[in-house]
């Protein structure tokens, strides 16, 4: 039987990890960065992917950066076949690139409303798409979808996003049964109420949400990027090669509960 460090070590592995210029992506790249793995980071504006290419190379990292759009099939075709030349195989996929608009349902426009189910939910499609024929001929892969509370719950102003997460979810399902046999575990992590610039408008010190989300979490706290890295590592490792079509939320024990009531009764 492997032993526990060597279950969980991805040296030699290469993770392309979408949208990780920022935010949970970066996160979770630094965690798989500390496995061992080479990290190849997708963003689609220049400066954004320049600049954060450079502060992984600081810290240490082999890392790669390739610009595309995750919406676009041609651009996800070309760059995962560059990928593969130029870096080698893809053994890890990071679909984490996604966007949120806030806006009430009835406000919303269809373009936005679409504009959101395209990124988060048509751009993993596309781009599992891709990398997953790579991985059926190699008879390997891990792919891990970021989904979120909203996988599961609404919230007003959410409609579209949630209307994503929920799909990602199914997606991450549908995925795991048809690639399972050959080898490839698709799962999901759903983040719960995270620290990132995406919630740093509804985290404001003395915002009602604030102190609504820091009550609603019975862990009493928003999750800090670095809560996402052992999951992330599990997901990405040996360790889970049973696991298959799960969502594991790391949510400090939100969907756990109905909240904390208003008094002890
Ligand atoms: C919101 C939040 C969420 C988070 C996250 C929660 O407006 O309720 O921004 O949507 O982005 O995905 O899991």
């Amino acid at each position: 039987m492997m032993k526990a460090p060597e279950l969980f070590d991805l040296s030699g592995k290469r993770a392309l990890i979408t949208g990780g210029t920022h935010g949970l992506g970066m996160a979770m790249a630094h965690a798989l960065g500390s496995a061992g793995a080479t990290l190849i980071i997708n963003g689609h504006t220049p400066d954004k992917l320049e600049k954060a290419i450079a502060t992984y190379k600081k810290e240490g990292f082999v890392t790669h950066g390739y610009l595309f759009d995750v919406t676009n099939e041609v651009n996800v075709m070309e760059s995962v076949q560059r990928i593969e030349q130029e870096v080698g195989p893809i053994d890890i996929l990071i679909n984490n690139a996604g966007i949120i608009k806030r806006v009430p349902m009835l406000d919303m426009t269809v373009e936005d409303f679409r504009s959101v189910i395209e990124v988060d939910l048509v751009g993993p499609f596309i781009v599992s798409k891709h990398v997953g024929k790579y991985m059926v001929q190699r008879n390997a892969g891990k792919i891990i979808n970021i989904c979120s509370m909203m996988s599961e719950l609404g919230r007003n102003t959410v409609s579209a996003y949630a209307a994503a997460k929920g799909g990602l979810k199914m997606l991450t399902k549908n995925m795991a049964t048809e690639l399972a046999r050959f080898n490839i575990q698709v799962n999901g992590i759903g983040p719960g109420y995270f620290a990132t610039e995406q919630t740093a408008p509804i985290r404001v010190d003395g915002h009602p949400f604030n102190d609504f989300i820091i009550n609603r979490t019975p862990a009493g706290r928003w999750g800090v990027p670095d809560d996402l890295a052992g999951t992330t590592i599990f997901l990405a490792s040996t360790a889970s090669n049973f696991v298959n079509g799960q969502i594991i939320y790391v949510d400090g024990g939100i969907l756990a509960t109905l909240g904390k009531p208003v008094n002890e009764l």
